[in-house]
């Protein structure tokens, strides 16, 4: 039986390298493209890199950009994937509002790109097309759980160019006949999550502080509710809707929501520490209440957590909850990760990571200064 092909754009990141794991590991040619950067982006993947003398590679990395027409054209002519899996993205929702033009240019008309190319390819019956679509789409609360049925109402630029891509893949699937999908994904996350989305900047900041190479972190909007899931069975759950007998829209969730002060609390128990919260809004802290690891000797009553206002997002998404029946029901999908589950993989990876790094820094090695 021939392999199948699929295209993933976005393959450096957190959900790019867990669908090529995953692909390949299923039989799959992947080829994914990467962007040019002034230094190696490819630390995901690098363990699936094979060199380009090799034949028969199943892991084929080009360079290309999100913003770039004619370069997604070639690529797809090329490549004829029978499958894409749309995952680039500028993904980080407080970023957007700094650069809201080039995230609707990556985001919303990125996604317009990949579609008119297999369009004007004439692959609309070869090629299925997956759209990495958001639960910030329902933004500001307008029921819960938020299920295939919620209306939307984006709070952000990534939201409302996330909206376009949306409504343009539902667009190609009725007009040109094309299996085009929508996987609405509620937040996942993982050991190798991009290290400003706040669950990681939590479990790294907790494990640094657990070492003694940090004394405290700052974070804004404690209130937030997310539905968080592992994205290692969203990434399933992506090549389960390229299967389905029917192109749809599916809702992807684990049901259950956390705030973020909650997801600062199971971190710290991760390490045996237990906290204590104090003060309202901006004025809010965190201190040590109880360490139970005689590895870690902080003292108690020592200051962890501030509030950063400049976190605070412009417009919030205060609720995220969602509800998975339809993908339950239809492709028999559950999330196999809880949150003490995914919250204890996350902070055994990074205190690991952090104890490589206090090994360097008492062999000396803190400091590469290249400009010394
Ligand atoms: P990441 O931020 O980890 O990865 C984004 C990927 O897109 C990276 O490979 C990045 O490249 C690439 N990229 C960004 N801009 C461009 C561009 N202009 N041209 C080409 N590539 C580009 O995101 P995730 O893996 O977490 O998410 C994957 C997708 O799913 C994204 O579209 C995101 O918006 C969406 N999503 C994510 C959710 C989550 O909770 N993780 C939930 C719902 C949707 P580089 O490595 O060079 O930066
Ligand atoms: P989100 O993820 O915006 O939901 O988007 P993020 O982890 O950035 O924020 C979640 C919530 O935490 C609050 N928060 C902070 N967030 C960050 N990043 N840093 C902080 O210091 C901080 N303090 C509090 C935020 O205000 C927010 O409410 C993610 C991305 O992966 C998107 O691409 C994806 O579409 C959605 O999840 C679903």
């Amino acid at each position: 039986m021939k392999n199948k092909i699929a295209f993933i754009t976005g393959v450096t990141g957190q959900d790019g390298a867990y669908l090529s794991e995953l692909l390949i590991k299923k039989g799959y040619i992947v080829h994914g493209l990467k962007r040019r950067s002034s230094l190696l982006n490819t630390d995901r993947v690098d363990h699936l890199y094979q060199d380009p003398h090799i034949e028969d590679r199943n892991f084929i990395l080009h360079y290309g950009d999100m913003t770039d027409s004619t370069n997604l054209i070639r690529l797809i002519q090329q490549i004829k994937p029978d499958e894409i899996y749309n995952l680039a993205a500028m993904s980080h929702v407080q970023v957007s509002f700094e650069v809201p033009e080039y995230t609707a240019n990556a985001d919303g008309i990125g996604t317009l790109r990949i579609l008119d190319a297999v369009r004007l390819l004439g692959l609309e019956k070869k090629t299925r097309i997956y759209q990495a679509s958001t639960s910030e789409l329902y933004g500001k609360v307008q029921e819960v759980p938020q299920s295939e049925t919620t209306p939307f109402y984006p709070r952000s630029p990534y939201a409302v160019a996330k909206m376009y891509a949306y409504w343009i893949t539902v667009n190609y699937r009725e007009a040109y006949g094309m299996f085009a999908c929508n996987g609405i994904l509620f937040n996942h996350e993982s050991p190798v999550r991009g290290e400003t989305f706040v669950t990681r900047k939590i479990t790294r900041a907790v494990s640094k502080i657990a070492l003694g190479l940090q004394d405290k972190f700052y974070l804004g909007n404690l209130d937030a509710q997310r539905d968080w899931g592992h994205a290692k069975d969203y990434v399933e759950m992506m090549w389960m809707i390229l299967q389905a007998d029917e192109p749809e829209d599916w809702v992807i969730a684990t049901g259950k929501t956390t705030s973020v002060r909650d997801f600062v609390k199971m971190a710290f128990t991760e390490v045996g520490i237990q906290l204590e919260f104090k003060g309202k809004g901006e004025n809010e802290k965190a201190y040590i209440k109880k360490c139970n690891n005689p590895d870690y000797q902080l003292p108690i009553g020592k200051e962890v957590l501030n509030i950063d206002p400049s976190y605070f997002r412009p417009t919030e998404v205060d609720l995220l909850i969602g509800d998975p029946s339809k993908a339950k029901k239809k492709l028999g999908w559950e999330a196999t990760y809880d949150l003490p589950a995914l919250v204890n993989e996350m902070m055994q990876s990074d205190i690991k990571l952090m104890e490589k790094e206090r090994h360097l820094n008492r062999g000396g090695f803190d400091t590469l200064n290249y400009f010394e």
